[in-house]
């Protein structure tokens, strides 16, 4: 049905629970019998044309001047000057890099604008979505084995098998408590294929590391038979400050730069700017990038590792 309107929305958990939320908000405010459908990063080359002809919101990804319904916490949403100069805040668009997730700034919006009060389900959502999407875990010991509905279930995500898998979690978001969607049989079995993947990528991590100085760890994690755990560095070498390491896409190689939540840096560098300048994107703690190659991303991630150490050195 092509006047049916689709909720494109980032795949991780804080933009699940987004369109969970938007979902049942334009449901319940507006009448609005919204779809759900993943988004990723590959789908920007043709963003002008993103969708041409259909009726779409965005949550958690870029902002697009013809998304009927638009919210995103990203400081690097807007992909051009012009895209930044045709936002303004609305009743139906509202970007607030401000907000540690997407979901709190989505219910705060439908309740001062559609008048939707939420439950305490989505209250819950969007405590755990901050926690997850901003690293607010309060150790590197949960960030990594978590036992948590929430944490169970964003760890389940990680080998999430496809689309469609993820359409139907965004849906039982819509329904579920976070203990009833962590327990159910589809998602307790991701949780424990993912844990296994963590245990192995643990034992894998050590080897990778390539020079740890000034509070820099630089590792290369490029072989694609190596698994990735994101807070592995950090599990490994509390004391530093900054991760920085190329791993394998799909496609190619990625940058991944990262500060330690629990040892953050007497600096202030802002990652996700210097990303952009390789191309990237990200948050002040957090950005990554894509290099055209091996080399080319094992040098970015060399210089990024040398600028962040001139910085820490600097300030010592
Ligand atoms: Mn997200």
């Amino acid at each position: 049905m092509a006047d049916r309107l689709c909720i494109h929305y980032h795949r991780d958990f804080d933009g699940m629970v987004s369109a969970a939320v938007l979902a049942v908000a334009l449901q319940s405010s507006r009448g609005e019998n919204a779809t759900w459908s993943d988004i990723n990063y590959d789908q920007r080359s043709d963003w002008p044309n993103f969708r041409l002809g259909e009726r779409f919101a965005i949550v958690d990804f870029h902002f697009h001047p013809r998304a009927e319904y638009w919210f995103d916490h990203h400081p690097t949403t807007f992909l051009s000057e012009e895209l930044r100069a045709a936002y303004t805040p609305n009743e139906r668009w509202r970007w607030d890099e401000t907000s540690p997730s997407c979901p709190p700034l989505i219910l705060r919006h439908a309740r001062e604008h559609w008048g939707f009060e939420t439950d305490t389900r989505f209250a819950e959502m969007a405590y755990w979505s901050d926690i997850v999407d901003a690293a607010r875990y309060k150790d590197v010991e949960q960030a990594v084995f978590g036992d948590e509905p929430a944490l169970r279930i964003a760890r389940a995500l990680t080998v999430a098998p496809n689309s469609e898998w993820l359409n139907q979690v965004v849906e039982w978001m819509t329904r579920d408590t976070l203990d009833e969607l962590a327990r159910r049989t589809e998602v307790d079995k991701a949780f424990t294929r993912a844990s296994r993947n963590r245990d192995r990528a643990l034992q894998q991590f050590p080897p990778t590391v390539e020079s740890k100085q000034d509070g820099v760890l630089f590792y290369d994690a490029s072989s694609p038979t190596i698994r990735r755990e994101r807070f592995a560095p950090f599990y490994h070498h509390p004391d530093i400050h900054y991760a920085v390491g190329v791993i394998p896409t799909r496609q190619g190689f990625h940058v991944s730069c990262g500060q330690n939540p629990w040892n953050p840096p007497p600096v202030e560098v802002h990652i996700g700017e210097i990303m952009e300048r390789y191309g990237g994107g990200g948050h002040k703690a957090v950005g990554g990038a894509n290099p055209p190659d091996l080399p080319a991303a094992r040098r970015t991630a060399a210089e990024i590792a040398e600028k962040l150490r001139g910085a820490l050195l600097r300030r010592a």
